[in-house]
């Protein structure tokens, strides 16, 4: 017993440390020699919990992924210089070990800077406010430190043993991101700091090669990859390193005041397919989970809470489809061509109009690709003896040069449309206490640190919090020039948020909007004689993640801030922008931990009078959590602008007053045809940006739940409600043929409500019986099939549904409409 024991152990201990062997030629990476196709889907651990990533991960795999892509996400794991956090979701190693437990492989994106819609990019503000610090060029306080962190984290992962070539998963590791989009601008040094760079991840001998994404001069032996909407037309810069797409944007992003951004599995699908036909091998879905802008982690400014994405996996974890479906089985077909993709001799056949057709060959098969670009005509291909129909905008992919295994356009998976349902328990209205978030000491200008100058709000708060109160005097006798009746203050902000007081009242608030840098507040203000106090409170909302020298880019109020006085024409402008200021970073109720349950100050809350529509407020509130295992999220309708918290944990900011575009939602059906853009295909416009917080399972506990609120701009918690989020409905639409798949994912399937086999008219929600019709009954043959079970698969066939009278060149599918028991 003991020896073979012993045995396993010693068997486990050599097979786990074989070391993988990673290259790469012209064509493919390598590994253990041998060529790869490699699908790849980024997750950023952060934006989900690690109760949340075997299922992530997991369903990455039956997606037909290969590798799980992250960034490292610096801010967070050194929030004080010198001082880490590698606990909870930050516990990178455990999230690299999940990955390597299902046995995927990882690609490592150090960066350290990461743009990713994250806070500052992922680079600490302290770094910023380091003495002679230079970000993103060759300045030495910057490179050492971007060397010291870069550094601890190859060491941790070096000790787990995590790279291919120490018998681990990371296969491939980037350094820097997207700097040849702004080293222009950085002009020599620029050149020397990513020379610098390459030297740097060389000399970490991790044994996997490195890449630098969009670098056209990646110096070798970095591979420079694509990141993009579309890549086929991307070439490397060295005929020796392959054509690579680290990000393949699968949506957009959403921020506050934008609409909701959606790109259709079609489009995604053509944009894959395209870029393997022209000969790419390695593709990374940013982002295959989106998540949750969980904290402050959000960038921007004015990126959301939610980071959706519109990925194939939605930010609560629940396949989206038909996207993921959609891409597991373009996946399915793709791997099944390995050989030829990585070895075959290529021929593109031009045949007009945008159509072009492309043959793998090897001397033992070949693969075909039929691309159809043209954006509004469907393209019939007479190729190698067949005929094919490959609709515009679509690649057809035949494994064998004749039969069309995959079409991008012709979508044969289930839709799932999400619902949100209401659990028992919280049929009852939310029993909700209060309190004042006191801010008496600030009106009367009293704070910590004093300047004769306005200070950047980064500066002055490290990024420690989103608050920074600006605040001074000003005296004034009846018989200053400045004096009259009718003054005005004015102020020069970047903001993101501006709330401001005089001499203890509320004077008014100004924001800008996600992409503009500015705002200019400007009211009318009744001053006293003698000395008047003005306290204004600045909020950021995500700090700056992108562009040229972002980092530097100002927040708060940079001025000037001015009184204008006013006599007739006259006027008289006295500018305070260099008038002694008092700081104060932070709100008391913060700084208390009002938001935690242990806090010491816990307890003093009030119950009666529940205020509505005052600023600075705390709300808090128990609740039931919804039974069971599905997702849930907490509807802050009526709400203004704060921060929310569940049993202590932060579930980001929340802006449901912040409203989306009234225009470029259309109710015509998008179409997948075209370049996509963020601005196709969006919805949700004139509606509350995000309504909808995701609470994590794993913050809930059994029984009493408690929600607390910090309300900045004034709201009413009376409609606040938590639900799960289940998959309501799912529609089929699925060509003869093909076998569909239907799954109510965790719950079964109670009704259908539509089927027909022939040519079915109309979309989810709206089917219709078209002309003609199989001459079985196709709801029977589906209730039979699929109700009381969590999935069914029926086969799309005249043999199933029976023979029809539909015309011969019009190709039979089947539509379903089925409900979910939720
Ligand atoms: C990082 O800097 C600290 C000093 O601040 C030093 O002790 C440590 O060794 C450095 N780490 C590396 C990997 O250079
Ligand atoms: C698309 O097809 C139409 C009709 O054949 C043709 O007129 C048009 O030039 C094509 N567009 C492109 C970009 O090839
Ligand atoms: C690929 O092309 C090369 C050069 O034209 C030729 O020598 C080789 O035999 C071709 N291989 C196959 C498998 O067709
Ligand atoms: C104060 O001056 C502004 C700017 O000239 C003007 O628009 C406003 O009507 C004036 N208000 C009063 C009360 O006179
Ligand atoms: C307002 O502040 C921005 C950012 O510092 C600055 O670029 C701009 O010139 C200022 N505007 C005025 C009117 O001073
Ligand atoms: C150039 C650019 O915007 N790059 C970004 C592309 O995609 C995501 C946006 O979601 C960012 O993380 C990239 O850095």
């Amino acid at each position: 017993m003991a020896r073979s024991v012993i045995f396993l152990w010693f068997v486990f201990f050599i097979i786990g440390s074989i070391a993988i062997d990673v290259s790469h030629d012209g064509r493919a990476i390598t590994i253990d020699g041998k060529r790869r196709i490699i699908f790849s889907g980024s997750i950023h651990y952060p934006r989900s919990t690690p109760e949340m990533w075997p299922h992530l991960i997991q369903k990455g795999k039956d997606g037909g992924l290969d590798a799980i892509e992250t960034y490292v996400f610096w801010n967070a794991h050194e929030p004080v210089r010198r001082q880490y956090d590698f606990t909870g979701n930050l516990d990178i190693i455990k999230f690299l070990k999940t990955i390597q437990e299902q046995g995927l492989y990882t690609v490592l994106r150090i960066g350290p800077y990461v743009c990713a819609e994250w806070n500052y990019g992922g680079l600490p503000v302290w770094l910023h406010n380091m003495p002679g610090c230079e970000i993103r060029t060759a300045n030495d306080v910057f490179m050492n430190e971007m060397k010291n962190f870069t550094s601890l984290i190859i060491d941790m992962v070096k000790q787990e043993k995590l790279f291919a070539s120490q018998g681990g998963n990371i296969i491939l590791a980037q350094i820097e991101n997207e700097y040849g989009n702004v080293m222009s601008v950085y002009g020599d040094a620029g050149k020397a700091y990513i020379d610098w760079c390459a030297k740097m991840a060389g000399s970490f001998n991790t044994g996997v090669p490195w890449i630098m994404c969009q670098q056209s001069d990646a110096p070798e032996p970095m591979i420079n990859t694509c990141n993009g909407w579309y890549c086929d037309s991307f070439t490397p810069n060295n005929p020796n390193s392959p054509k690579m797409w680290t990000e393949n944007w699968t949506g957009w992003f959403k921020n506050w005041g934008g609409t909701d951004p959606h790109r259709t599995a079609e489009d995604v699908a053509f944009a894959v397919a395209r870029f393997f036909q022209t000969g790419g091998t390695f593709q990374n879905y940013y982002m295959y989970h989106g998540g949750t802008n969980f904290g402050r982690t959000a960038g921007g400014p004015y990126i959301t809470t939610s980071y959706d994405y519109d990925a194939p996996l939605d930010e609560y974890g629940n396949l989206a489809q038909p996207k993921w479906g959609h891409l597991k089985q373009l996946h399915e077909v793709l791997k099944s061509m390995e050989t030829t993709l990585t070895h075959g001799n290529i021929s593109n056949i031009d045949l007009g109009n945008s159509v072009t057709a492309t043959v793998y060959a090897t001397s033992e098969s070949s693969s075909c690709f039929l691309g159809n670009a043209n954006t509004t005509t469907d393209a019939s291909i007479g190729f190698q003896g067949s005929q094919h129909t490959v609709p515009a905008w679509s690649v057809s992919i035949l494994p064998d040069c004749k039969n069309e295994a995959y079409n991008t356009a012709k979508v044969n998976t289930q839709t799932s449309v999400m619902v949100k349902k209401a659990n028992k328990e919280e049929q009852k209205p939310l029993n909700w206490v209060w309190r004042t978030e006191n801010i008496d000491h600030l009106l009367l200008g009293k704070g910590h640190v004093f300047a004769n100058q306005l200070i950047d709000q980064k500066r002055a708060t490290s990024d420690m919090s989103d608050y920074l109160w600006y605040m001074t005097s000003v005296d004034l006798k009846e018989d200053d020039p400045l004096w009259s009746d009718n003054m005005t203050l004015r102020i020069n902000g970047t903001g993101h948020i501006l709330h401001t007081y005089i001499n203890g009242e509320y004077l008014g608030s100004k924001w800008a909007t996600y992409g503009v840098f500015n705002y200019h507040f400007e009211n009318e203000v009744k001053l006293k004689p003698g000395k008047n106090i003005i306290s204004l409170l600045s909020v950021t909302v995500g700090l700056q993640n992108y562009g040229a020298k972002y980092d530097v880019i100002k927040s708060g109020i940079p001025g000037p801030v001015e009184l204008i006085g006013r006599k007739g024409d006259e006027r008289v402008v006295k500018d305070l922008s260099s008038h002694k200021w008092s700081y104060r970073v932070g709100l008391h109720g913060l700084e208390n931990k009002f938001f935690s349950l242990d806090s010491p100050s816990a307890s003093n809350w009030e119950s009666n009078d529940l205020p509505v529509n005052r600023m600075m407020t705390w709300y808090k509130t128990t609740f039931e959590a919804p039974l069971g295992t599905d997702p849930i999220a907490v509807d802050l309708l009526g709400m203004g602008k704060g921060i929310a918290w569940v049993n202590g944990q932060s579930l980001g900011r929340y802006w449901p007053s912040s409203k989306a575009e009234e225009d470029g939602c259309s109710n015509d059906p998008c179409d997948y045809r075209g370049p996509y853009d963020s601005n196709k295909c969006v919805t949700n416009c004139g509606q509350p940006t995000q309504r909808w917080y995701h609470v994590p399972r794993s913050f809930i506990q059994d029984g009493e739940n408690t929600l607390i609120l910090f309300e900045e701009f004034g709201g009413n918690p009376s409609l606040v409600n938590f639900k799960s989020i289940v998959v309501g409905t799912i529609c089929g639409n699925a060509l003869e043929k093909k076998s569909l798949e239907l799954s109510c994912q965790g719950h079964p399937i109670s009704a259908i409500k539509f089927a027909s086999f022939g040519n079915p008219e109309g979309t989810c929600g709206s089917f219709q019986k078209g002309t003609c019709e199989g001459i079985n009954d196709a709801l029977s043959i589906l209730e039979k099939a699929c109700v009381g079970k969590e999935s069914c698969t029926i086969d799309v066939s005249e043999e199933t549904f029976g023979s029809t009278s539909c015309a011969a060149d019009d190709p039979r599918r089947l539509a379903v409409e089925a409900i979910c028991k939720i």
